[in-house]
């Protein structure tokens, strides 16, 4: 079987191909990276290959996954003992949950709080329509934290929730968003994840600055 192949974009703007990867190296899953260059020409045709035009795109062997979602319901199958949902079914609903609602929803966010891991601000005035996203994520990771004990979200060790709010984590970090003791020291040991380093790693080493790209992505 050839290896798999996980379609990417940039590590410094692309908060979906960040998340992809995480749920792919979370679920011990070896595969190789294919970066669709967002500055040059071959990146349409290599996004072509993906049928919703958009990465993640993972393929692996006959079956192909685009939709990060989908990623992470596909890995969670393909490694169960890998721990990307919680072993209880009352967190694992809770998990979804939360999964689907970063999947599905903070369009504000998205747009006025784009990720940007190279970059930080002193201070960033959030426009109003985002405030209620920030809140509500706020709001979230309180909830999970309190609920399981920490120091992850759903306890003891990352799961795919962690994946999918990890861009968060770098959001609030570049828009210097204003946290209480708990939540910051979630986004740190977010940032101090293994994982997480060899991601920014990627990014600092990106060329160059991509103004288009510092839109919702
Ligand atoms: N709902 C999709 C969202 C994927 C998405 O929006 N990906 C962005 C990059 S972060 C993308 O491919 N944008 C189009 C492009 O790069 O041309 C998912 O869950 O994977």
């Amino acid at each position: 079987m050839t290896s798999a192949k996980l379609t990417i974009s940039s590590k410094n703007y692309s908060s979906w191909s960040l998340r992809g990867w995480l749920l792919c190296k979370m679920a011990g899953l070896e595969f190789d990276e294919v970066i669709a260059p967002p500055d040059e020409k071959n990146r349409q045709e290599l996004l072509l290959l993906s049928p919703s035009v958009l990465v993640p795109r993972l393929t692996d062997g006959d079956v192909d996954v685009w939709d990060t979602l989908a990623i992470a319901e596909y890995m969670h199958e393909r490694f169960p003992d890998a721990g990307l949902f919680p072993a209880d079914m009352a967190q694992r609903a809770h998990c979804r949950a939360i999964c689907g609602e970063m999947h599905s929803g903070f369009q504000n966010m998205r747009s006025a709080m784009p990720m940007n891991i190279r970059t930080t601000y002193d201070t960033f005035k959030i426009f109003t329509g985002a405030r209620p996203d920030v809140e509500r994520v706020k709001e979230i990771w309180t909830e999970c934290l309190d609920a399981y004990g920490g120091p992850w979200l759903f306890g003891a060790k990352p799961t795919a929730a962690d994946a999918m709010f990890a861009p968060v984590c770098s959001r609030f970090r570049t828009y210097a968003v204003e946290l209480e003791p708990k939540l910051q020291a979630y986004c740190d040991m977010v940032f101090d994840w293994p994982l997480m380093k060899q991601w920014i790693a990627g990014a600092e080493a990106e060329p160059a600055e991509i103004v288009e790209l510092e839109v919702e992505f």
